[in-house]
């Protein structure tokens, strides 16, 4: 038990009744003066606590569970932006290969240049081809990247570049966890792909779960050829969102929500958001406030204070677990969220940082 705690990734399970766990737990915690340990698992070690049905009937689905539940736990652990508790020190790629998108959010603009701090900004989008060496140049210089994330500066499934871009990460760095983040219109209808192509944490951006409202915040949807607008388009959206959500988080993917904070808009809707999209499978939700960009339709949109901020998120929490260390990444971001970036050295740009916003 000791052996296994100490490798490095490893979480070590018992598969025995709740006697045999509460001494493995005196052997990991107590014996070891309450010191903590392990991976992933601390002094307690996960158990399957085996009773009178599991011993006659067996206990293989319970061990199953318990495995799929520690796996979870490992890939969270390694994930900046889904590990409990403080930040992690864990670094992720972005890959900015997703130009396009198939809905308007009154405060997007995408961009491409080098001087911007948000989502929605890349210094250049790379082909699929071109992303996979972008991630092989960081992975040899920079051991702390865990995860390589899609997330822009477009939405990464109206166009077929992020997909066929997993493809390829996942073939040659099976190790590392492919993270995407998307608007959720096409995430029902192209959920096995994303699942196919190796993506193991998602994040939906859900701004409302009601309608009227969200037509204030996304003004306009394309789906199946057509161009949906006013309420017609923001149901189609909510719909879709949450019956994608369903989908993944029932195929055991990693679901987490984002939602744009607009003071005025959807403040009064953040409880009812988090407990609609915890009811539907996803873990973690993050509330990112929104920064005005100058020539959107948001623009004169007051920033949100700390105050609303804080209040949205003891709200949300008590639904679902809130992450809050979101540093509004850019699409191009290289390593760990909030420390050095080293897009500069990778793409050989010089960045200066200008503040405003979008998702990610
Ligand atoms: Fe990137 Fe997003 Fe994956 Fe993280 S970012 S795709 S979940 S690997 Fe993280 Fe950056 Fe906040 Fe996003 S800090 S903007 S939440
Ligand atoms: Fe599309 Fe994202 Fe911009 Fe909204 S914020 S329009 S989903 S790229």
């Amino acid at each position: 038990m000791h052996t296994a705690a100490a490798i490095p990734g490893t979480i070590p399970i018992a598969h025995c009744g709740p006697g045999c766990a509460d001494k493995q737990y005196t052997n990991l915690a107590f014996y070891n003066g309450f010191q903590g340990g392990g991976y992933g698992g601390g002094a307690v070690s996960p158990s399957v606590n085996a009773g009178e049905k599991e011993v006659v009937f067996g206990g293989n689905e319970r061990l199953e569970e318990l495995i799929k539940a520690s796996l979870k736990i490992l890939k969270r652990a390694k994930h900046p932006c889904f590990a409990s508790g403080k930040p992690n020190n864990k670094g992720r790629i972005h890959l900015p290969v997703s130009p396009g998108c198939n809905i308007e959010c009154q405060f997007c603009d995408r961009k491409i240049n080098s001087t911007e701090q948000r989502p929605g900004v890349t210094i250049q989008i790379l082909t699929p081809d071109e992303a996979v060496e972008v991630v092989r140049q960081s992975v040899a210089s920079m051991p702390e990247i865990s995860v390589v994330g899609i997330a822009g500066p477009g939405d990464t499934l109206a166009t077929p570049y992020a997909l066929a871009t997993f493809r390829l990460i996942n073939k040659e760095f099976p190790d590392l966890i492919k993270c995407m983040s998307t608007n959720g219109l096409l995430l029902e209808s192209m959920a096995d792909e994303v699942i196919d192509v190796g993506v193991s944490t998602l994040t939906v951006t859900v701004n409302d779960v009601f309608p009227e409202t969200l037509s204030k915040i996304c003004s306009r949807v394309r789906f199946a050829g057509k161009i949906y607008e006013g309420t017609e388009a923001a149901e189609l959206l909510i719909s879709k969102q949450l019956t994608g959500i369903k989908h993944v988080a029932q195929a055991g993917m990693i679901v987490k929500v984002n939602t744009v904070l607009v003071p005025t808009i959807n403040n009064n809707h953040i409880e009812t958001i988090a407990k609609t999209v915890a009811e539907c499978g996803a873990l973690l939700y993050n509330i990112i406030p929104i920064i005005p960009v100058r020539g959107t339709a948001f623009d004169a949109v007051s920033a949100c204070t700390c105050t609303e901020i804080d209040d949205a998120r003891r709200k949300a929490e008590k639904y679902i677990s809130v992450f809050r260390h979101c540093q509004h990444c850019r699409a191009d971001a290289i390593g760990v969220p909030g420390g050095i970036d080293y897009r500069e050295q990778i793409y050989q740009n010089r960045i200066t940082q200008e503040q405003t916003f979008s998702h990610g």
